[in-house]
């Protein structure tokens, strides 16, 4: 089945596979017309190609400006193969029609983002018209022209032409990726713009929020049944596989659900903060358990002591590899409440798992999701969806070692203590406001999330901690608005022995006084953690 006129135009920056290509569509009998290096590629594995010079009649021109923007091949793109005037007028020009256009782009993103960055003007010789242009075209005649961006589909791409070449489903998809592929290239390239005319700093704001999104996967459902759902990347990000969890892979398990999703996310954030070995353990986007030990095993143990009830279905997450030890250690461990119940989880997250480790794992359970997630890269735009609009602020990157824990009570905390109040301070940024949070000796003992009111938040931290409070560290995202027969006097009652809070009442005072009377030392960060 093999025809003689047909005509397949590939441009490419991204070389790759194009010698499979090649000769996959010449095998199918398809004439190759290419740009200049991508035609001297082809040849060099022993292809034959047409220039796009020789059906231009035109040398390619303005440093390569101007290769393919010409009737010869946008006509060949363009005609629709259904309208007679259309034929007629391809005839009269001696035009060759093109049904397959193989093309993509300048690398723009990564020149831009390279490290040491790029000259304004190496930036904008980046911009591809061309290629757009002609992804576009065979994009609108996808009907008759089938439009490849991405390897990935080249061997799908031969196949289909091997067969009948009828399945419009397929062009359509093609046509769609297409699309998006130029929609994304042409945000890169107005964000990329919009900073320099903000004056050439990246974290100005407002930010050009053109973020090229690309549908990773529609999933069962949204936060509850009856909501559809889908999950989206960004694009760009997910080239350079910086994304955090969006870019996670999966390894085993079921597939993700909108909220496990945000589940990751937040314990990925949260366990990523931490220098030493650490696990955090996430249920309901809030870490309810969190240790940091030179033995993850301990690390772990403790992490799920700290609230056993909470941590049964939740997420669990290591910011060190996963080996075999670990691996066992999570699928025996029983939970601390009644000695006996394997602890169930819906997802483990880690920036490594060693062969044996995830072998072990994978055995736990048919359904444990197994994530590896690449590093949290700082300096992220955050955005938040309310009705009609959208909010956009820089990600919290605020670490321990950026703020000054200023003593402002009579009694100066001892290192340890200093030490518990910067620990619990990172575990209370990453739980929902009202957040308290209490810990000792690099783990968590009990939070409070979410209340309205602080003190509820208080009550119930220390109600998880029990008789372990004595002598803790408590940390809270926000100050507190009163002292006595508050929120500050029932947290020295309860006999810790440190406090870090912003501070920035009007009644600072009062608590200054309070921690004296109590002989609790009270420290002042000066910044607020809240997450709504
Ligand atoms: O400079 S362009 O915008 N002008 C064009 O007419 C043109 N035609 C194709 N860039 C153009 N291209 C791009 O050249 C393609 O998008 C592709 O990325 C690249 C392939 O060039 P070569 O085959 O010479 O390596």
């Amino acid at each position: 089945s093999v025809s003689v006129n047909k005509q397949a135009l590939i441009s490419l920056s991204d070389k790759k596979d194009l010698t499979f290509l090649g000769s996959g569509l010449q095998k199918l009998g398809y004439t190759i017309v290419s740009t200049g290096g991508t035609a001297s590629a082809l040849e060099s594995s022993g292809l034959s190609v047409t220039k796009v010079e020789q059906l231009t009649c035109f040398p390619e021109m303005l440093d390569g400006r101007v290769k393919t923007l010409h009737p010869n091949i946008h006509g060949g793109i363009l005609a629709r193969r259904d309208l007679k005037h259309h034929m007629e007028a391809l005839n009269k020009h001696g035009i060759g029609m093109f049904d397959v256009v193989v093309v993509n782009l300048y690398p723009f993103y990564d020149k831009v983002t390279s490290t040491g960055g790029i000259e304004f003007d190496d930036g904008i010789e980046n911009i591809d018209i061309g290629g757009p242009a002609m992804i576009r075209a065979a994009a609108k005649n996808h009907k008759d022209v089938l439009v490849v961006v991405d390897p990935q589909d080249y061997p799908q791409l031969l196949e289909f032409l091997g067969g009948d070449g009828n399945d419009q489903h397929f062009r359509r998809q093609l046509a769609w990726k297409a699309f998006q592929h130029v929609a994304s290239y042409d945000s890169a390239v107005s964000e990329w713009l919009w900073k320099q005319t903000a004056g050439g700093s990246s974290d100005k704001f407002p930010p050009s929020l053109t973020v090229p999104l690309e549908c990773k996967s529609t999933l069962r459902y949204g936060e509850n049944p009856h909501q559809h759902a889908a999950f989206y990347v960004d694009k760009r990000l997910a080239e350079v596989n910086t994304g955090g969890i969006a870019t996670a892979i999966q390894h085993h398990g079921k597939s993700m659900s909108y909220n496990n999703y945000l589940d990751a996310d937040a314990a990925w954030n949260c366990v990523s903060e931490f220098r030493n070995p650490t696990c955090v353990i996430v249920k309901h986007t809030n870490p309810c358990g969190v240790a940091s030990r030179d033995n993850i095993l301990e690390a772990y143990r403790l992490a799920v002591k700290a609230d056993p009830v909470s941590a049964f279905g939740g997420i669990v997450a290591f910011n060190v590899e996963v080996d075999e030890a670990l691996a066992k250690e999570i699928r025996e461990f029983r939970s601390p409440t009644d000695g006996e119940t394997r602890m169930f989880y819906e997802i483990v997250v880690a920036p490594k798992y060693s062969e044996k480790g995830l072998e072990i794992l994978r055995g736990k359970s048919k359904t444990l999701r197994i994530l590896e997630a690449s590093k949290n890269e700082k300096g992220k735009l955050s955005l938040r969806q309310v009705g009609g609009g959208w909010l956009a602020q820089d990600s919290d990157d605020l670490t321990p070692q950026d703020i000054q824990f200023k003593v402002v009570s009579e009694k100066a905390p001892q290192e340890s203590e200093l030490q518990d109040a910067e620990f619990a301070w990172l575990c209370v940024k990453h739980v929902k406001s009202n957040a308290i949070v209490i810990a000792k000796n690099n783990c968590m003992l009990g939070m409070g999330s979410g209340q309205p009111n602080r003190l509820e938040s208080l009550r119930i931290a220390l109600k998880k901690a029990g008789d372990e409070v004595k002598g803790a560290a408590l940390a809270s995202d926000a100050f507190f608005p009163f002292a006595w027969k508050d929120a500050v006097e029932e947290a020295c009652e309860s006999g810790v022995s440190v406090i870090a809070e912003p501070g920035g009442s009007i009644r600072d005072g009062d608590a200054v006084d309070c921690c004296k009377k109590y002989g609790v030392s009270l420290l002042f960060t000066n910044v607020r953690h809240f997450r709504h």
